[in-house]
């Protein structure tokens, strides 16, 4: 192990103490090499993640504070605190010990201190408690942050400036007189319906539906379902759908006609549609802030009829309904608790968020790949393509930066070898 040329010319001039130092070093890192528990690799796209989560405790006191940077737009703490995060979701064990930590990447200083975290010296690995993460969570602005964040149309940004005004619950937010726009208008109305998870069955019903009339409008277009639940989530917040067409530019304006129709069929309680607006340009992709929002898409409050005696996915609402009367911060519907002047639990419907996109047919790999996340999967694909391969992906084309032209690809798999990555299923994307 040591460099034989290094070594003779060292004996040559007498450095003895050297050559010993030398080897004390080495030895030690030999040790520490081997003393690594768990091999990890940095990127998130490099890495199988299943569902199959050991480390619930510690990645969900790093996902909420992970969630307190974003809604405070910290937006590079909350980026650790994912990265972290991730990595302990991949790892094929429950850490018992801090040396099973020794060699993981992404487990910045804050992070540790999070896992290490004591509270009278008992750690998250002991115990789940961390004071950090227990401050947060019961602090009044994550609480209230929370609350008008769950308000479809409103984010942080929103959120902030109404706590600034002293608007902290949906009560207060109703009795300022603020002026919300229609999105906002239809989240609160909706509000309870919209915090509640979506179950596999209800997106299946929705896809369902959704796909009739869009094959009535255009017949032969392909409809799938994206997001957490091609990645095998049992539940989501939403449910997203991809749609193409075999045939390049015949889906070029479906989704007003789509939505129209949904409407006349008393299907959606709010929807709005936005143009496709992505232009190829010889010189590469232009910086997007965003990748996500040049597809004609529809984002939309669903209606979803529930068959007598479907139950709703979630917790009982009998006893989350009692919980949020007792805790004015909890997600309460504005009026009580009647939605739309009804009892929910007698309602035959319940709304859900649905998010339709539509891609030409030879930009549907990257739409595929962008849109089935998870957020931090696509994050660090992007940043593995910049970094590593001076490529820019997005959700609709890949680039190479040096060869200065577009990389074409007809499926994911493709995307990954441009990429000179191992390719990842969709249900070990779950990082
Ligand atoms: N996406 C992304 N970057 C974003 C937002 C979304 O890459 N800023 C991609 C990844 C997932 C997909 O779009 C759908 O987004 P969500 O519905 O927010 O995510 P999800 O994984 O489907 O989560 P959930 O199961 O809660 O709906
Ligand atoms: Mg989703």
């Amino acid at each position: 192990l040591l460099d034989i040329s290094w070594y003779t010319e060292s004996m040559r001039a007498g450095r003895p103490v050297e050559i010993l130092e030398r080897h004390k070093l080495q030895e030690q890192q030999i040790n520490e090499a081997a003393a690594v528990v768990f091999s990890v690799p940095s990127y998130a796209c490099q890495r199988r993640t299943t569902l199959q989560n050991h480390n619930t405790v510690l990645t969900e006191a790093l996902s909420l504070l992970a969630e307190n940077a974003e809604l405070n737009e910290e937006d590079g703490r909350a980026i650790a605190f994912r990265r972290s995060e991730a990595v302990l979701k991949a790892l094929p064990k429950a850490v018992t010990n801090l040396a099973d930590l020794r060699g993981l990447p992404c487990l910045g200083e804050h992070s540790l201190k999070i896992i290490k975290a004591s509270r009278k010296g008992c750690d998250v690995l002991k115990d789940g408690v961390s004071s950090e993460v227990e401050t947060t969570r019961q602090s009044d602005r994550y609480k209230a942050l929370k609350v008008l964040t769950g308000i479809f149309g409103v984010g942080a940004k929103t959120a902030d400036r109404w706590i600034k005004m002293g608007i902290s619950t949906l009560h207060q937010l109703q009795a300022s007189g603020e002026t919300l726009n229609q999105a906002q208008q239809a989240g609160l109305e909706h509000y309870e319906d919209l915090n509640q998870p979506v179950a596999k069955a209800e997106a299946d019903a929705i896809g369902d539906v959704v796909q009739k009339v869009v094959l009535s409008v255009l017949p032969g277009a392909l409809i799938t379902l994206i997001g957490g639940f091609r990645r095998g989530k049992p539940t989501g917040h939403d449910v997203d759908f991809l749609i193409t067409h075999p045939e390049e530019g015949r889906e070029v304006g479906l989704l007003p006609k789509v939505a129209s129709l949904l409407k006349s069929q008393g299907f959606l309680l709010y929807q709005k549609t936005t143009r496709n607006s992505y232009l190829e340009s010889d010189d590469g992709p232009a910086r997007l802030s965003s990748n996500m929002d040049r597809f004609e898409r529809c984002f939309s409050i669903f209606k979803l009829e529930m068959n007598p005696g479907t139950t709703r996915s979630g917790t009982p609402r009998s006893s989350s309904r009692t919980e949020s009367q007792s805790d004015d911060h909890s997600p309460q519907t504005p009026g009580g608790v009647h939605e739309n002047g009804l009892d929910s639990r007698r309602r035959s419907w319940r709304a859900v968020r649905v998010d339709l996109v539509v891609s030409p047919i030879s930009q549907f790999a990257f739409a595929l790949l962008g849109w089935t996340g998870s957020k931090l999967f696509e994050r660090e694909m992007r940043r593995w393509a910049g970094h590593e391969k001076a490529m820019s992906l997005s959700s609709h084309a890949l680039y190479d930066t040096k060869q200065r032209r577009y990389l074409r690809a007809a499926s994911e798999e493709e995307i990954f070898a441009h990429l000179g990555l191992e390719y990842i299923p969709p249900s070990e994307r779950n990082a």
